[in-house]
């Protein structure tokens, strides 16, 4: 090669050089603006795995850090190897070099190293998987079961009569069924025992502990407990079928009174609307369109008899949510919408741990009832919540519905209804 070839050569390579160093440097700007705008979402983020409010998430918490520097610096490593060996060894039209077999000493050590490396992981993690699936005694149980797309809590009795290691003041207490909304005592071992009605979901509540699947059929525990009273909000984790995004959950952690004066509440005799008011023709509508499906507990029609929700004739999964004391949770249809007022949600979502209790139990008012959501679902439930429950879609579900189906209510029967559910607490 002549001496003028080697030198356009040289010069090629290095402007070359600087233009890929550039756009390293470019790469790398943005990598870390958008590391920056990622992490400042993330500061208040419900659903955050690193701001665990509890013993489980702590654990994990604890293991997710070292695992993840031991990652992040193996990761590092890597990436400055492959930089190296990318621009060391890029194509300047160099011959190509001589070919070797490969080198048993190197080979052996890039087995070994990170052998050891996940063997060494391996030990704090095995330990903390065996711990955290340890429901043994706990201080309170639930059981939760899923179903498209909701979650249905109950709380049985045990043998001592109490609900939830609590001693309700009401003698002969039924079991306490509720959806969306699951409430617990804080600082309690609280073990669920969860399945599903149809197809897998998962129940996950991230700053409180890690996925559970449900399996139908199958009987699965888990642990939950919470350091201060809040709400702590989670997601299906498993794609369950057309509303899979629409499935929340929420856990929501009081202080022992606090939860004494939840249970106590949902054990409260039925109270039936005032003669020749809204809320009575919601209850004659209630029981004419609703009662099929859903259960209000004490509900008696114009003959006196209890009033029975047969929703396994009617609903795919065999459940309804249980409506009895509706208004004392503030997320309905799979804790996706709210029962309260954006102002209002904010008031008790946003309300400091030892003023809390005292604004969730208040339940959803008149002034701070969302109506536009709650009657939206009235007027047409699938319209708002994707689901299998209108007639032309049966043929899929054998008759069931899947979800709530479109009942063609007037507005009069809707306002009526709302009136009725609003008294429901
Ligand atoms: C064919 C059965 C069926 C009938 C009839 C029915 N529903 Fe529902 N409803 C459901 C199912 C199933 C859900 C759960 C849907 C979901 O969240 O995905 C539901 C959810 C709800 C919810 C949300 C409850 C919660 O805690 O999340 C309300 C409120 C409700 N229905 C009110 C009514 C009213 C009022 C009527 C009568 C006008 C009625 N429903 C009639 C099946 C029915
Ligand atoms: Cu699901």
């Amino acid at each position: 090669m002549s001496r003028v070839g080697t030198l356009t050569e040289k010069v090629r390579t290095n402007r070359s050089m600087t233009d890929s160093r550039s756009s390293l440097i470019r790469t790398g700007l943005i990598a870390v603006l958008g590391g920056a705008v990622l992490a400042s979402c993330a500061n208040d983020a419900p659903q955050d795995t690193w701001q665990p409010a509890g013993e489980y998430a702590q654990d994990i918490h604890d293991l997710q850090w070292p695992i993840f520097l031991v990652a992040g610096i193996v990761g590092v490593i890597v990436f400055a190897a492959v930089l190296y060996a990318v621009i060391r060894y890029r194509d300047r039209g160099q011959p190509i070099p001589e070919q070797t077999h490969g080198n048993a000493l190197i080979e052996y050590a890039f087995i070994a190293i990170p052998a050891v490396i996940l063997a060494v992981i391996a030990v704090p993690t095995v330990a903390m998987v065996i711990e955290l699936n340890d429901t043994s005694d706990p201080d309170c149980v639930v059981n939760v079961t899923g179903q498209q797309w909701w979650w249905e809590y109950d709380y049985p009795v045990d043998a001592d009569g109490n609900i939830c290691g609590f001693a309700p003041t009401a003698s002969d207490p039924l079991p306490i069924v509720t959806s969306g909304q699951m409430v617990i005592p804080i600082d309690a071992k609280v073990v669920i025992r969860g399945t599903s009605r149809d197809v897998i979901h998962s129940f996950w509540i991230p700053k409180l502990n890690g996925k559970r699947d449900m399996v139908p059929g199958r009987l699965h525990t888990w642990n939950f407990k919470a350091d201060q009273p809040g709400i702590y909000a989670g997601q299906c984790a498993e794609f369950c079928g057309l509303s899979h995004a629409n499935m929340r959950m929420e856990i929501v952690a009081l202080n022992d009174a606090d939860f004494q004066a939840w249970i106590d509440n949902q054990l409260s005799p039925y109270e039936p609307p005032e003669p020749d008011t809204l809320a009575a023709e919601g209850e004659v509508t209630f029981i004419a369109q609703c009662s099929g499906c859903h259960q209000v507990n004490g509900l008696r029609d114009a003959n006196g008899d209890l009033v029975i929700a047969q929703p396994d004739q009617l609903v795919w999964s065999g459940a309804a949510p249980n409506l009895s004391y509706l208004m004392t949770r503030n997320t309905f249809a799979g804790a996706t919408w709210d029962l309260l007022t954006d102002r209002c949600r904010d008031f008790v979502w946003e309300a400091d741990p030892d003023v809390f209790g005292d604004r969730y139990l208040t339940g959803v008012t008149e002034e701070c009832l969302n109506e536009v959501d709650l009657k939206e679902w009235l007027r047409n439930a699938p319209a708002k919540k994707p689901m299998y429950a209108d007639p032309e879609e049966l043929d899929a579900t054998d008759g069931l519905v899947r979800g709530m189906p479109n009942l063609a209510l007037s507005e009069d029967q809707i306002n009526q209804l709302v009136a009725y559910l609003l008294e429901r607490k």
